[in-house]
């Protein structure tokens, strides 16, 4: 083989290499009831820096956000939709923000 080719087929087997290790995929159960919690959601995960993509399945109450793992991680995007106070798998949003928001949208049960 000649060293032209040999580069070619080492750059080709590197970049799907460089892509997996850079971008994560991250699925978060994020309670919300609405349109407006959905955007309220999106744009708190989207507004962490590094996050690429962000969307939130109103039915299947699951966040699935796109990052690059250089430059953010899990607990920052969590952190943010907890700011904003939707609750993430286990963790209780923030009770301020919460109350806070309109009441078709306070999800709990109380
Ligand atoms: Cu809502």
């Amino acid at each position: 083989m000649n060293t032209g080719i040999r580069l070619f087929i080492g750059l080709l087997l590197m970049l799907p290499m460089t892509a997996i290790a850079v971008e994560q995929t991250v699925t978060l159960n994020v309670n919300g009831r609405c349109g407006s919690c959905k955007k309220r959601i999106e744009k708190a995960a989207g507004s962490v820096q590094g996050v690429k993509e962000a969307s939130w399945d109103k039915k299947k109450k699951v966040l699935k956000a796109v990052y690059d793992d250089a430059k953010t991680n899990t607990d920052a995007i969590t952190t943010a939709i907890l700011s904003v106070g939707y609750d993430v798998d286990t963790l209780k949003g923030s009770q301020e923000a919460y109350d806070k928001l309109p009441e078709c949208c306070q999800y709990r049960e109380e």
